[in-house]
């Protein structure tokens, strides 16, 4: 920031009662069972949502723009408008059993910013857009990050469209149905920086006593899509030696999955999280398994060799079971390093406003990964209870709400250059 701006700049800080009581009013949309929310992506609370957020939008003079994916761009002018903007965001669908804040912080943080610039009636000379990325959980359509992924270029916008859910419906259908195809081309236009606030989803914050977490890099992931074909039969009068049982085939490559990421830890983690078996009746030895392995390293040779792993590993399994197999990549992303200059202002941001802050990998993927592909680009991370997230208990404190949300403010206007004269 210039001199001038940094006087102003140096007292900028966000309405904390105004962000927190956005974030309650938009977690009364697509409710959970036990305090959460279930707002999976293209549903019609997803579509809710879209609908209350613009009009939060437009009531701050904002012009939104809708691109092919269903990203929401939230516009405020610059007095340069011919610069690039600076985009901040994240999103707005959640996980089935997930909490009020993974996404939906650095979504309204990012309007409060814009609300607090109006209020102080200062102007940027960049553009500023926030971003409402589609479908970021990837949890009813996978790939994660899928709509962020279109508008970086690693995915093309006919395989997005054709991505289905457990129930066969594609996502380009069920864009269409909730009326959110917007007429932008998704992607291809320059941006000057994108930065996203995001809860850590893990537990070092809270355990270090630190309130900002300054992300530096983000850990790769490959979902490793496993369908086993066994025999329906009978669980009563079927001789056990001529089974062809896909949940027990399900089972031992769960086990040995959880063991390649055992044997790889700290630098890698390993789950099965999705896994659906059919018939799925008590008395019918399962025909057929459809599971998800998640691996995750820092370092992608440790993911390709626990992905070659368990696809022989699999193999050996299903042979000896006589299952039928096939192994698809459902969803892949390499570790990434985030921009210096932007880190920078993160940290400046928080020395800045007294803030203790600590750098951090993140753990959990996030938008911000394909946009550093396209753009300089930084996260930033705030505590969360526990360290606890895809999960309804997910709690934050109002103050880890404000304090990450000033260091957004300060490092998004610094980037967007501050204009003294109002
Ligand atoms: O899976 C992830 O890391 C993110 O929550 N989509
Ligand atoms: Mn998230
Ligand atoms: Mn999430």
């Amino acid at each position: 920031m210039n001199s001038d701006a940094n006087m102003i700049g140096r007292n900028l800080r966000i309405d904390a009662d105004r962000l927190w009581n956005s974030l309650m009013e938009m977690a009364k949309i697509g409710p959970g069972v036990a305090g959460g929310n279930n707002r999976q992506a293209l549903t019609d609370d997803d579509a809710a949502a879209r609908r209350l957020f613009q009009t939060w939008c437009e009531a701050e003079g904002l012009a939104l723009q809708t691109d092919q994916m269903g990203n929401m761009f939230a516009r405020r002018d610059g007095v340069d408008n011919s610069l690039p903007p600076v985009m901040v965001g994240s999103h707005l669908d959640t996980q089935p059993t997930g909490g009020k804040y993974d996404g939906p912080l650095g979504v309204l943080a990012a309007l409060e910013i814009i609300r607090s610039l109006n209020e102080a009636g200062l102007k940027t000379r960049h553009p500023i857009e926030i971003v409402n990325w589609t479908n970021e959980e990837g949890c009813r359509f996978a790939p994660p990050m899928m709509a962020s992924g279109v508008f970086a270029g690693v995915h093309s916008l006919e395989w997005a469209y054709q991505r289905t859910d457990a129930t066969g419906a594609s996502f380009g259908d069920e864009l269409k149905r909730i009326g959110w195809v917007g007429d932008e081309p998704v992607g291809g236009r320059p941006v000057a920086a994108f930065f996203e606030l995001h809860i850590e989803q893990g537990p070092i914050l809270e355990d270090s006593n630190i309130d900002i977490g300054v992300v530096t890099h983000g850990q790769g992931l490959n979902w490793i899509r496993i369908t086993l074909t066994g025999k329906e039969a009978h669980t009563g009068s079927t001789p056990m030696a001529s089974r062809v049982n896909a949940g027990l085939g399900m089972a031992q490559i769960t086990l040995m999955a959880h063991q390649i990421a055992m044997k790889n830890a700290p630098r890698a983690v390993g789950a099965v999280g999705h896994c659906d078996i059919f018939p799925n009746s008590t008395n019918i030895i399962p025909g057929k398994a459809i599971f998800t392995v998640d691996f995750r390293s820092p370092d992608p040779e440790v993911i390709s060799a626990m992905n070659a792993e368990l696809q022989a590993g699999a193999n050996e399994i299903a042979a000896s079971l006589g299952l039928g197999i096939e192994i698809e990549l459902a969803g892949a992303f390499d570790p990434v390093a985030f921009d210096q200059a932007c880190i920078d202002r993160v940290r400046g941001a928080a020395d800045r406003l007294g803030y203790s802050r600590m750098d951090l990998v993140s753990g959990a993927g996030h938008d911000a990964f394909w946009m550093s592909k396209v753009a300089p680009t930084a996260m930033i991370m705030c505590p969360c209870v526990g360290g606890l997230s895809h999960n309804e208990a997910e709690e934050i404190s109002q103050d880890w709400a404000a304090a990450s949300a000033n260091v957004l403010f300060h490092a998004v206007v610094e980037t967007a250059g501050l204009i003294s004269d109002g």
